[in-house]
């Protein structure tokens, strides 16, 4: 088995269940993308709509006009799309002057309970590898994944060729 790094290639949840999905995440671990924008204190809230559409929101510490730090509420509306693991997010900030954006968003894996590991291409190589892309991995606790989720994690890491690039998001109570 040979690693391609295509992102065509990626495989992601089976039978994602946004239901289970609800609720609080916190970011553990990040794989920044150009132009960073959360920096830590990353936490998200995922919820299921009357209509089932799913939305979130997200709050975190982020450095605006070169030396301005705050903590950014953050809005996201995800589209489905064929695949129930795959949405396009849709994305704005309480503020004008926060990142607006629409991105790629999988889920490729989750147990809804412990762990989640979500990625973004944002720029596709011309050779089908990813140029340009960020990747969170959730915890539902604030201190960190639990010793049996890492090595599964450890592995998607690699499965979406990000192994080595993620940083560690530290929860400090600024947000
Ligand atoms: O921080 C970066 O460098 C790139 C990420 C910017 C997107 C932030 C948008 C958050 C919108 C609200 C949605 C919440 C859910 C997010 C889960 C994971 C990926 C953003």
């Amino acid at each position: 088995w040979a690693q391609d790094c295509l992102v065509s290639n990626i495989t992601v949840k089976q039978d994602f269940d946004r239901m289970r999905y609800q609720g609080t995440w916190y970011a553990v671990a990040k794989k920044d993308p150009v132009g960073l924008f959360l920096l830590d204190n990353i936490v998200t809230n995922f919820k299921v709509e009357e209509d089932g559409t799913m939305t979130a929101t997200a709050i975190g510490r982020v450095i605006i006009l070169n030396n301005w730090e705050m903590c950014a509420n953050m809005f996201g509306t995800f589209e489905d799309t064929e695949d129930p693991a795959k949405f396009k997010m849709k994305y704005w900030g309480a503020a004008a002057y926060l990142q607006t954006g629409y991105d790629d968003h999988w889920i490729i894996d989750t147990d809804y309970d412990n762990y989640a590991i979500h990625y973004s291409c944002r720029e596709l190589d011309v050779d089908g590898t990813c140029l340009d892309g960020y990747s969170f991995i959730f915890s539902r606790y604030p201190d960190g994944l639990r010793p049996e989720d890492q090595r599964n994690v450890t592995e998607k890491k690699q499965d979406i060729c990000f192994l080595g690039k993620y940083r560690r998001v530290a929860h400090t109570g600024f947000c």
